[in-house]
């Protein structure tokens, strides 16, 4: 039987190696070698081994010519307060016109955190212990509730784990969401190469192929129909964050207004960093374009730089909570010339198999991985624009299984959330210095997800309940 085309393709572009098993493989197998290979760009392929894996690569950022990017100060710090309140004001209108939307990207495989499943169903509230995605989907529902409109929720998964994520949401009933408003769909897949560019097989039968990054989520909600859905549903702008931190505001009302306002396309969320080496990445100015330089590719000596002032020069760390206009996703997802995001390499370990077709699990990196990063986005956008955000109250990720960004740390953040807006309420909260109560306490975000939302709760109470180890607040308990 002749060979299919696709085999004589791969061998004219050098990639021979990805069939070299292909005859020793069932009817089945093959069919599947052959799809995953039809997924495969080889002219891209062609073009990152050409550009990433070359000597001349690493040409880069230079470095010399970046400045700390402008920010909107909170008033706290300085910021205008009579501006943040009619942002504020503006993000409502936003939000009770139904033109918001909820984004995540939850694609990613949260090898760090060494969790076996798809990380929003790990738990993380203190008393309840609900899974991330829980505590999502309870805010965008009050959300929706507060503004007398339904959030759609989109949410980007990865071909390993959408199957478990929709079984997951469909278990627990999308955790009381019309289940019609929440949109699973899988981001794209990139395929691993060696160091010569060659890709690479996880087994003789299959390829190593592995998310194509947060940036791919872009031209994923065009491929999914999200886009054109939104455009049904007269949503403008999606409010995207990252699954791993469940103290994000999914939607603020001042962020969104401040979007709005200044007419800009893609806007971000930033918080001073904490220390030099903190993994934020950096908003910085460019040539007059808004860029962000990941924390690791900034040079050490730079980002530990410091103003007259004492602070951090390069202090602006992004948090990975953006607002994205839908057409202009739109026209990144189309790329062309000029607005197309760039891969980035990460050299990798990858498993794969010798020339027997026998497993080979590597102890240094054997190749590289292409990933694409969302705000990478941000110098194509109009009017682009960076604002300020309290940490406690937007930021405390879940990345590793212990020490800094663990479950230990986000539960504290949690539990010192909690007890900051009973306190502000006038209730009596024993805490530490650094304010986590001594009570275990949770609030449901049906109850409060934000400080207004609590106040307006808590107003309604009564009588109100004393605060005592076990506390759990929530409008309508289960
Ligand atoms: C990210 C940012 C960093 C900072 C930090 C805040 C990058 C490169 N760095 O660091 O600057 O803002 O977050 O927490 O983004 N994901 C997908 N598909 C993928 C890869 C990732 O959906 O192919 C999702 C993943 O599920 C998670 C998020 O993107 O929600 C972040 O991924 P990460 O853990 O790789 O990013 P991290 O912590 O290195």
């Amino acid at each position: 039987m002749p060979l299919p085309p696709l085999i004589e393709t791969f061998r004219r572009a050098g990639q021979s190696q990805v069939f070299a098993f292909f005859e020793q493989l069932d009817p089945a197998g093959q069919r599947q070698l052959l799809q995953e290979a039809a997924e495969i760009d080889l002219a891209e392929v062609d073009r990152l081994t050409r550009t990433l894996l070359t000597g001349s690569a690493s040409a880069g950022v230079p470095f010399a010519d970046l400045t700390p990017a402008p920010y909107e100060a909170l008033p706290a710090q300085g910021g205008e307060a009579a501006a943040w309140a009619r942002a504020k004001a503006a993000g409502e209108e936003e939000l009770r016109a139904g033109r918001v939307a909820a984004f995540t990207v939850a694609g990613g495989q949260g090898t760090r955190l060494g969790y076996d499943g798809p990380k929003g169903t790990f738990p993380v509230t203190p008393l309840r212990h609900k899974p991330l995605f829980q505590v999502f989907a309870e805010k965008i529902q009050a959300a929706g509730v507060r503004y007398g409109q339904p959030l759609h929720w989109f949410i980007m998964t990865s071909h390993q784990n959408h199957g478990a994520t929709v079984a997951f949401l469909e278990e627990h009933r999308y955790f009381g969401l019309d289940r019609a408003r929440v949109h699973c769909f899988r981001q794209g897949r990139m395929p691993a190469v060696d160091f010569a560019g060659r890709i690479l097989l996880e087994t003789p039968g299959t390829l190593a192929l592995s998310p194509d990054g947060h940036g791919g989520s872009l031209r994923a909600l065009e491929r999914s129909g999200a886009l054109d859905l939104m455009r049904r549903e007269h949503i403008e702008t999606l409010s995207y964050f990252q699954v791993d931190n469940p103290l994000v505001r999914c939607v603020d009302p001042a962020f969104i207004g401040w979007h709005r306002l200044r007419g800009s396309q893609m806007s971000s969320k930033m918080i001073p960093k904490a220390y030099p080496e903190e993994k934020l990445g950096h908003f910085c100015l460019l040539d007059g374009r808004l860029v962000v330089v990941e924390y690791s590719d900034l040079p050490l000596a730079m980002q530990r730089e410091t103003t007259p002032d004492g602070q951090l020069r390069f202090r602006a760390g992004s948090i990975a909570i953006h607002m994205l206009d839908r057409e202009f996703i739109r026209g990144i997802a189309a790329g062309g010339e000029g607005v197309a995001l760039p891969f980035h390499r990460a050299d990798k370990k990858i498993p794969t198999v010798d020339a027997a077709g026998r497993p080979v699990k590597p102890a240094q990196p054997n190749g590289v991985k292409f990933e694409l990063f969302v705000f990478d986005a941000q110098p194509f956008a109009a009017h682009p624009l960076v604002i300020e955000t309290s940490r406690a109250d937007d930021f405390s990720p879940v990345k590793n299984a212990t020490g800094v960004d663990s479950p230990q740390t986000c539960r504290d953040d949690q539990l010192r959330q909690f007890a900051r807006w009973l306190r502000a309420n006038g209730a009596e909260v024993a805490t530490d210095a650094s304010g986590r109560p001594h009570a275990g306490l949770e609030v449901s975000p049906r109850f409060g997800y934000d400080e207004d939302s609590f106040a307006e709760s808590w107003g309604r109470l009564s009588p109100r309940p004393a605060i005592t180890d076990g506390l759990y607040l929530d409008c309508n308990p289960p």
